[in-house]
C-alpha cells in the first residue's frame, strides 16, 4: 500500500467508531422539520445529507473542512515560484481532514502522474463522436468508457467483504482523477484543435500539466488553473453533482459510473453549464449592442429584456448563498492582480454593480448576487480559451476531487443505499385538507 493510502486507512477505524457512537448516542435527535413546501421547492434548506468535506454557509460561503477559500490561499502549498493554492493540496485536505504539508502534496502530484495512463480505447471511443458533440456529452463518454479499468468492479464481482470497499474506490477514485486532465485535454484538441494533441509533461504538477496539454504553457495560465481547479472543488453534498455522485454510489456502482452521471448533472444550465451560458449571454449582449463598452444604462435595459423574456440571468442567484460567492471574489482578486484593464472584466464588473439591484427589484429572486459562473468565462477568455463549450468540462474535472473524497469517505462508513420515501399530491391532500 502507497504511503498516502496507509496514511488514510489510519484514519478508518477512529472516524468509523466515531460515527458508530455518534447514532448510538445521538440517532433519535430531530434536526430539523419537513414542510409541505419543501417536498415541491426543491428539497431547499432540508438537512438530508451528510457530506464530509466541505459546509456552505449562506452568508459567507464554502468552507473546505473548515477553511474558508481566503485561508485556503494562506494555508495551502503552493507550485514552486506560484502563488495559487494546489488542488493536490485541497484533495489531501478534503480526505485526511488535515492539512497537507509540502511533500504530502508532492506525494499527491506523484500518485496521480503515475496513474495517468489512459487507456488507448477511451480516446478511440470518444473519437466515434462526431466533434460536433457538445463537450460534456464527450467527457461522459470518455469517463463511461474508463470503467473498464474500474477495481472495484472486478474486485466486487470475484466476492470481496464489506469492509474492503473503501479500497477498491480509493484506487478507482484516484485512477479517475489522476486521468481526467488527459481525457478532457484530449477533447479540447480534438474539438477546436484538429485533434493535434500534447503529450503530458511529467515534470508538472497536475493542474499545470492540464494546462499544458490543452496548449497554454504560461505561469499565469498555470497559476489560474491552479486555482479554478481548487474552487470549483467542492461546494456540500446537496447541490445536484455532488448528491447525484453520491446518490448513485450509494448503490454501490463504482467511481465511475457514479462520477459520470454526476457530470450529467454538471451540465445542466442551471448548474454547471452556467459558466457557459455567461457567456453566450455577455458577448449576445455586446453583439447586439455594437459595443465593447457598455453602460450601466445600457447593461440594465439587456437585462430587463433577458427578464421579460422569461429567462435567468446566468452567473447570479444560488440555491443556498445569500451573498456574493467568495469563489467570484477569489477570481475577481485574481483579475484585479492580472489583467484589471481588460476590456472583457471591465464588462464583468459593471453588470456585477448592475444586475443585483435588477434582481431584488423582481421581489422574488432570494439570491441576487453572483455565483462562480458569472466570472469564470472572463480569465479563460483572457488567456485565449474562448471556447467556452468547454467550460463545464473545467469546472467537471475540479469537481472530481470534492466528490470523490466523499465517496471514498461513504463507503469508507459504510453508507447504505439512499432510498427515501415519496408522496402524491392526492395523499398529502387527504392527508392535510382533512386536518
Ligand atoms: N435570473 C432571473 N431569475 C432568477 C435568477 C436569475 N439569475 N435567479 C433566480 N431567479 C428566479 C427563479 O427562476 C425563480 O423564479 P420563479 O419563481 O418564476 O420560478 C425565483 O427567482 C426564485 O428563485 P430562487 O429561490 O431565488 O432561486 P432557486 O434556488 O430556485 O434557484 C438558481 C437557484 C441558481 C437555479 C437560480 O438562481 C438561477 O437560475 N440562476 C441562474 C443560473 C445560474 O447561474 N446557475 C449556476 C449556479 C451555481 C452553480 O451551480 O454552478
Amino acid at each position: 500500500m502507497d504511503r498516502l493510502k496507509e496514511h488514510f486507512a489510519s484514519k478508518i477505524p477512529s472516524a468509523v467508531a466515531e460515527v458508530k457512537q455518534f447514532i448510538a448516542e445521538h440517532g433519535h435527535e430531530v434536526v430539523g422539520e419537513i414542510t409541505i413546501a419543501q417536498l415541491y421547492q426543491g428539497m431547499r434548506g432540508m438537512l438530508a445529507l451528510i457530506c464530509e468535506t466541505s459546509k456552505l454557509d449562506p452568508e459567507e460561503g464554502i468552507r473546505f473542512r473548515g477553511y474558508s477559500i481566503p485561508e485556503l490561499q494562506q494555508k495551502l502549498p503552493v507550485f514552486p515560484g506560484g502563488a495559487e493554492p494546489m488542488p493536490e493540496g485541497l484533495f489531501y485536505l478534503m480526505l485526511m481532514n488535515e492539512l497537507p504539508t509540502e511533500d504530502d502534496t508532492r506525494r499527491m502530484s506523484n500518485q496521480w502522474a503515475r496513474r495517468a495512463i489512459v487507456p488507448m480505447h477511451v480516446f478511440r471511443t470518444i473519437d466515434a463522436l462526431p466533434t460536433t458533440a457538445h463537450p460534456m456529452t464527450q467527457f461522459v463518454v470518455g469517463i463511461t468508457a474508463s470503467r473498464t479499468e474500474s477495481e472495484f468492479a472486478k474486485a466486487y464481482a470475484s466476492g470481496i467483504s464489506k469492509n474492503e470497499y473503501w479500497s477498491y474506490t480509493y484506487e478507482d477514485s484516484m485512477n479517475l482523477i489522476a486521468r481526467l486532465p488527459r481525457i478532457a485535454a484530449y477533447i479540447y484538441r480534438r474539438t477546436y484543435c484538429d485533434g493535434l494533441h500534447i503529450e503530458p509533461d511529467p515534470k508538472l504538477d497536475w493542474a499545470g500539466n492540464f494546462a499544458h496539454m490543452l496548449g497554454f504553457d504560461s505561469e499565469e495560465f498555470r497559476e489560474l488553473m491552479r486555482l479554478y481547479m481548487t474552487i470549483h472543488a467542492d461546494h456540500e453534498g446537496g447541490n445536484v453533482s455532488a448528491h447525484t455522485v453520491k446518490l448513485v454510489g450509494s448503490a454501490l456502482s463504482d467511481s465511475y459510473q457514479s462520477f459520470a452521471a454526476g457530470m450529467n448533472g454538471l451540465a445542466g444550465p442551471l448548474h454547471g453549464l452556467a459558466n457557459q451560458e455567461v457567456m453566450v449571454w455577455t458577448l449576445s449582449m455586446l453583439e447586439e449592442l455594437g459595443t465593447q463598452t457598455p453602460s450601466k444604462q445600457q447593461i440594465s435595459a439587456y437585462c430587463q429584456r433577458t427578464l421579460a423574456e422569461g429567462k435567468v440571468i446566468p452567473g447570479f442567484g444560488h440555491a443556498v448563498l445569500r451573498k456574493t460567492d467568495p469563489r467570484y471574489m477569489a477570481q475577481r482578486e485574481f483579475a484585479l492582480k492580472h489583467m484589471p484593464e481588460d476590456p472583457l472584466f471591465l464588462v464583468i464588473s459593471t453588470i456585477y454593480e448592475v444586475v443585483p439591484e435588477i434582481l431584488l427589484a423582481t421581489g422574488k429572486v432570494k439570491n441576487p448576487w453572483p455565483n462562480v459562473d458569472a466570472h469564470s468565462g472572463q480569465l479563460l477568455m483572457y488567456y485565449g480559451l474562448k471556447e467556452y463549450d468547454f467550460y463545464t468540462v473545467l469546472f467537471g474535472v475540479s469537481r472530481s476531487l470534492g466528490v470523490l473524497a466523499n465517496l471514498i469517505w461513504d463507503r469508507t462508513l459504510a453508507f447504505p443505499l439512499e432510498r427515501p420515501g415519496s408522496s402524491t399530491t392526492a395523499l398529502l391532500k387527504k392527508k392535510y385538507e382533512k386536518e
